[in-house]
Parts: C-alpha cells; sequence; structure tokens
C-alpha cells in the first residue's frame, strides 16, 4: 500500500514519459511521500511501454497498465482508479503541463479533509502559457459549459487533479472524451472540493490529440451528468438545477401576478388598460424579488448587497435588462431572420431567462457568506 498514487495516462509520449517519471519520483523523496507512479497506457505504438518497463527497473513503485481495448483519455485514468494501490489518487499529464511540485500541497488538502483538490488555470494565480487563440477559446467554452453545472469549480475541465480513492470507488462513471474531472465531479460521493491555481504550460514535444469528436463527446458529457444529477438529489450539479427551476417557477408566478393585476386595475378600477400593465409590471417584479430571496436564494448573500434596498434595486435593473433582450430577440428573430412571431418569442424568452438567472444569481444574490 502506498501513500498517494500519481496516475498519469499515456499515449504516444517516448519523448515525455521518462522525464516526468523522474520529476514525480523526485518530489516524492523531497517530501518523504511513499508515492507510487501507475502509467496507464493505451499500448502506444511508440518507445513509451519500453522505456516504462526499463525504469521500472530501478523503480520499484512505478507500474504500468497496458490496455488493449476501448482506448481513450478518460477511460484510462479510471482504469488507474481501479489498479492504483492506495487512497489518494492523483491525475496528471505526462507532457509536463502539470507542475509535480504541487503534488505534496494536493496531498496534504486531501489528508486535511478535502475529497477533490484541483489544479485550477482559471482562478488567480493560475494561467496558460503559449496556447494558440484557437484553444484557448475551445477550453473557455469547455469551462463555460462545466460551471453550469457546478459554478463554485474555476476550472472543472481541469487534468490535473488529486481525488480521494472513496470518491470514485463506488462511482457510476461513464469515463469517456478528455474530462474525466467533470465526471468525478458529476458522479462521485463528494462534500468539500479545493482548488490551488497552477501555470499550465503546453507541451514542447510529442503531438496534441485534440479532435472535434473531442468537444462533441463533451457536450454529451455535460448532458449526461445534467440528467444524472436530477435523480440524485445529493450531487452538486443538483443544487444548481434547484436554483434553476425555483427561479423559473417563481417567474411563472410573476406572470400570475401580471395578468391579475392587469386583469382587475383595468377591468375594476378603470384605468386605461397600458396604465394598468406599468402597475402589473412592477408588482410582478416585486413578487418575483420576494420569492427569489426568500426562497430561490435563500442563504447565498454576500455582505456588500445584505440590504434588501440594494437587492431589490439590482434585481429592477436585471429584470429591465432581461426584458429588453427578451423583446431584442424578438424583434431580430422576427423582422430580420423572418421567424414566426411567436417561434421568436419563446426563444426571447429562453434567452431573457438565462440572462435573469446568470445575472441576478451571480450579482444580485452572490453566493457568499450567510446572512
Ligand atoms: N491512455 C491514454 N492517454 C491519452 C490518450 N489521449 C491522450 N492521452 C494522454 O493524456 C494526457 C493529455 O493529453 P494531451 O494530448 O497532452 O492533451 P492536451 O494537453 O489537452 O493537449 P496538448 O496541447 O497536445 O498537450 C497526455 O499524457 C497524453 O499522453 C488516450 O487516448 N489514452
Ligand atoms: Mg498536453
Amino acid at each position: 500500500m502506498y501513500d498517494v498514487t500519481v496516475i498519469i495516462p499515456t499515449y504516444k509520449e517516448e519523448s515525455n514519459i521518462g522525464r516526468i517519471v523522474s520529476e514525480v519520483d523526485a518530489v516524492f523523496k523531497q517530501h518523504a511521500i511513499n508515492g507510487e507512479i501507475l502509467v496507464v497506457d493505451d499500448n502506444s505504438p511508440d518507445g513509451t511501454i519500453g522505456i516504462v518497463n526499463e525504469q521500472k527497473k530501478t523503480r520499484p513503485n512505478l507500474n504500468i497498465v497496458v490496455r488493449q481495448s476501448d482506448h481513450g483519455l478518460s477511460q484510462s485514468v479510471a482504469d488507474g482508479f481501479v489498479h492504483a494501490s492506495s487512497d489518494i489518487f492523483v491525475v496528471m499529464d505526462a507532457d509536463s503541463s502539470h507542475p509535480p511540485v504541487l503534488i505534496p500541497t494536493m496531498v496534504s488538502e486531501i489528508r486535511a479533509g478535502y475529497d477533490i483538490v484541483i489544479g485550477s488555470r482559471y482562478m488567480e494565480g493560475g494561467g496558460i502559457q503559449k496556447w494558440p487563440l484557437k484553444r484557448r477559446v475551445i477550453s473557455s467554452g469547455a469551462t463555460f459549459l462545466g460551471s453550469l453545472l457546478f459554478p463554485d469549480v474555476s476550472d472543472p475541465a481541469s487534468g490535473f487533479f488529486a481525488v480521494r480513492k472513496s470518491v470514485v470507488a463506488d462511482a457510476p462513471l461513464k469515463p469517456r472524451g478528455y474530462k474525466i474531472l467533470l465526471e468525478v465531479l458529476g458522479k462521485g460521493t463528494w462534500e468539500k472540493d479545493k482548488e490551488i491555481p497552477f501555470e499550465f504550460v503546453d507541451r514542447e514535444i510529442g503531438s496534441s490529440k485534440l479532435k472535434l469528436k473531442t468537444i462533441v463527446e463533451y457536450a454529451q458529457q455535460v448532458v449526461d451528468i445534467a440528467i444524472f444529477s436530477g435523480g440524485h438529489h445529493k450531487s452538486a450539479a443538483w443544487q444548481e438545477w434547484k436554483k434553476i427551476i425555483k427561479f423559473g417557477l417563481v417567474g411563472l408566478s410573476g406572470i400570475v401576478v401580471n395578468m391579475g393585476v392587469l386583469w382587475y386595475l383595468t377591468e375594476f378600477v378603470g384605468l386605461f388598460y397600458l396604465v394598468s400593465s406599468l402597475f402589473a409590471i412592477e408588482l410582478s417584479i416585486l413578487n418575483n424579488f420576494v420569492w427569489n430571496d426568500l426562497w430561490t436564494f435563500k442563504g447565498t448573500r454576500q455582505p456588500w448587497l445584505s440590504s434588501r434596498w440594494h437587492r431589490i434595486i439590482s434585481f429592477h435593473v436585471v429584470s429591465a435588462g432581461g426584458l429588453v433582450i427578451n423583446m431584442g430577440v424578438l424583434y431580430f428573430l422576427t423582422s430580420i431572420v423572418g421567424v414566426y412571431y411567436l417561434t421568436s418569442n419563446i426563444i426571447g424568452i429562453m434567452v431573457g431567462f438565462g440572462w435573469n438567472f446568470l445575472l441576478n444569481r451571480n450579482i444580485t444574490w452572490v453566493k457568499g457568506k450567510k446572512s
């Protein structure tokens, strides 16, 4: 049994594997960590396997799994979880994009009680070196999609992370594609996560394997986790769904208020219908605010917005923006693109809803200390 297993998935890494193995092992020695290095290779046709076998002669803590079927990065890492001989796993690339010096920190954070420790490129202090624009755009897209599921994780698509064995041991992982971390976050059993920043260094040698298929698989994975979390009400992603659903229900209640007030003021008070509508809109916004404040975003208030008036004003500004966006989409799709106006309006409502939800979640009710 080892203290920790560093899992390194490889495919055709003959020019990198020797270096990363000795670097990781040096870190183990420096910090007196009884660590295992587990290379999980997809039967690379180059010299990768031979180099690892050669190094094994002088490094008893180095092991290799050579996979013969179901080729894939995520599958390989999941296989590593099964073959590792320890209770703490660190996953990292072979091409020195991930700094081995962070391994001891990750391990001690797991020991301190965190279930998952993520090496983040997107938090303060982290970064990416030498990436072409195309890679940055694709990566940001992947990160954005992932953050819909895990809004509190800055880099849910990171390939560098540590995880306690119990998180993944019984998890129904469906590994595919490149982003095993998302799968672990979505299907694993965990409560506390921590991110530590690191500077991602692009590979210098060897070839990249990123393809269009990777992007499609990733989108499928996000949908799969979203559906999974709907049936597993303890998962982190479900907490986010719950807010979206509550926000939607509150929005529906707002429509009822709006219609009711419009009808009452026009029929019984005798106001001109557009004047009634002004009151109707304002009352529905107030209705939505109160429900969202007491129910949807309960317990997620940040001190600087802790006064209710700030939140009311912020909610009004966001709602006004949502209305403009809804009408803008309606106009654009109907008059410029030529879409049937009721269809345009459904799309407009959805875009406006997305705007309202995201801005209110991130500005009006900033996640922070409970008040
Ligand atoms: N076992 C296995 N490992 C893989 C596979 N594809 C990639 N890897 C390894 O996974 C790690 C990350 O792959 P990279 O190709 O470096 O991916 P990337 O960092 O997104 O792209 P680059 O810019 O090319 O570095 C490396 O250690 C690869 O050798 C695969 O299909 N099977
Ligand atoms: Mg790489």
